[in-house]
């Protein structure tokens, strides 16, 4: 039980879960770790949104909006933190839902899929085909979903299957809180922002933007922008951190 005067308590509740979903299987043990290395660049930004991330987070409502066939791929990780994110994100942006694992079982597929249902979300089915340029399980994809979609959604992604998708010519959105990471220099837009926080403003921003607003922020897009700003903020943190 975590007491909730503890001045970590929201990030200890996380980690509470999140080992919860290892143990049933959801999440990957790799997972755990890989949330470890998440937290410690959140610290360096302050856990809050920044400025950048928040114009990168609308210009990722941006993309999904005017993408012909958007896919948000969902991995362990994405279940396990937002599954009660994904419903209201598809809703807002059409987009179509597939689970895609890095550590691919197809027991923690039949487990995060059923986790996503619960949750609202409609999740793509049927039969995976090796599909994408690399080796092992991670090429495996439905040919309706990520093989033939324009522009992937796919947070805390691994950066051979971003460039991977990249070389198959599709736009990758990224979520990624290490804006040093082969995903984020590697991915079209980098939201450098924690999940939970950045999925519900993507879903915000949906309803809000016009044709005219999409094609701008699209138009203006930088992700190098994106990453030097989240950079920007970790420097001047550390600099100031003993004032
Ligand atoms: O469920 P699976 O089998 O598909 O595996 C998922 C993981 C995440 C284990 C797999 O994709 C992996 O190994 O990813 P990486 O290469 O560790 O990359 C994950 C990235 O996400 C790292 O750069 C972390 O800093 C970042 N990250 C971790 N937690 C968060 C995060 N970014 C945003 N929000 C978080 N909560």
């Amino acid at each position: 039980m975590i007491p909730k005067e503890h001045p970590r308590y929201r990030s200890l509740v996380v980690r509470e879960r999140l080992a919860e979903f290892a143990r049933e299987g959801v999440l990957s043990l790799e997972g755990l770790t890989a949330h470890g290395r998440g937290e410690a660049f959140d610290y360096l930004l302050g856990e809050s949104t920044s400025e950048s991330a928040r114009l990168a987070e609308r210009t990722a409502a941006a993309m999904l909006l005017l993408a012909r066939k958007p896919v948000i791929s969902v991995n362990g990780n994405t279940a396990a933190l937002a599954a009660d994110q994904i419903a209201p994100l598809q809703q807002a942006s059409g987009a179509l839902v597939e689970v895609n694992l890095f550590h691919r079982t197809e027991e923690r597929i039949e487990k995060i899929t059923r986790l996503l249902e619960a949750n609202g979300v409609s999740v793509l089915s049927g039969s995976r085909e090796r599909l994408l340029p690399l080796p092992h399980g991670r090429a495996w994809c439905l040919r309706d979903g990520i093989f033939s979609a324009d522009l992937v959604l796919v947070p805390l992604e691994d950066g051979d299957r971003c460039a991977a998708l990249r070389q198959m010519g599709k736009d990758v959105v990224t979520v990624d809180l290490n804006p040093l990471s082969r995903t984020a220099r590697n991915a079209t837009l980098t939201v450098v922002d924690e999940l939970t926080r950045a999925l519900p403003e993507i879903t915000r921003s949906c309803p809000e933007i016009g044709k005219e607003e999409a094609l701008k922020l699209v138009a203006d897009l930088d992700n190098d922008y994106f990453l030097r700003a989240a950079m920007d903020v970790m420097k001047e943190r550390l600099a100031h951190a003993l004032d």
